[in-house]
């Protein structure tokens, strides 16, 4: 991306859904600001500037945007990127159902609820995620990393998805080869390394 830009990204260095903005603003210069929303200095700022208290939260001059499928557009409309198609759309819907799954029983695991109780909701979050991944799969198998174009948001958004699921322990690729095959293609695209999650 070729332009100047005042942006301040309010974020996380482990959050995947920041990740996927940070992959998207690599080669942009952009401030990011480091919020950690489990300590109250943190939480209480958060709920000041994003009224639903979730990263990541994109600042241009006067503006706030809020929600990383936001940022995506709001980006889009000023860069004058083609829109997403009706199938491109469902697939970051997806690939999103799945990152919002994972993050609630990641949080309910943090805060100490038995993941293995038989809550009905629970188990629908959990049955959730394999399912997202067998629907991605014919798309994923259509991914080149030697196209750059195959790098985009929808690529940015999985790869910081699986990697987050992965390092947190929330996600068993075993049983989704094209899956794990995917992460060990990407690992060399732009911005990649620069946006690790800190070990
Ligand atoms: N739909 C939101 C989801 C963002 C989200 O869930 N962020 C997590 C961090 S990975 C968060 O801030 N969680 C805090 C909370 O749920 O209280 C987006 O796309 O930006």
């Amino acid at each position: 991306m070729n332009y100047t830009s005042n942006y301040t990204l309010i974020g996380s260095l482990t959050s995947p859904y920041v990740r996927k903005i940070r992959l998207l603003l690599h080669g942009t210069p952009y401030e990011l600001k480091v919020v950690n929303y489990l300590e109250e200095a943190g939480n209480e700022y958060l709920k000041s500037i994003n009224p639903v208290n979730k990263l990541p939260v994109l600042i241009d001059g006067d503006k706030t945007i809020l929600d990383s499928r936001i940022i995506y557009y709001y980006l889009a409309h000023k860069n004058k990127w083609r829109e997403l198609t009706v199938d491109e759309e469902n697939i970051l819907t997806a690939i999103d159902g799945a990152m919002d799954s994972s993050i609630s029983l990641f949080m309910y695991r943090r805060g100490g609820l038995d993941l293995n109780g038989g809550n009905t909701h629970v188990e629908r979050q959990k049955a959730r995620i394999p399912h997202i991944m067998n629907f991605l799969t014919p798309w994923v198998k259509t991914l080149d990393e030697k196209n750059p174009a195959h790098w985009n948001f929808l690529t940015m958004s999985l790869y910081s998805y699986l990697y987050w699921g992965e390092f947190r322990e929330m996600l068993s690729l075993d049983g989704h080869p094209d899956l794990k095959n995917f992460l060990e293609k990407f690992k060399n695209a732009p911005g990649v390394a620069e946006t690790t999650i800190p070990v």
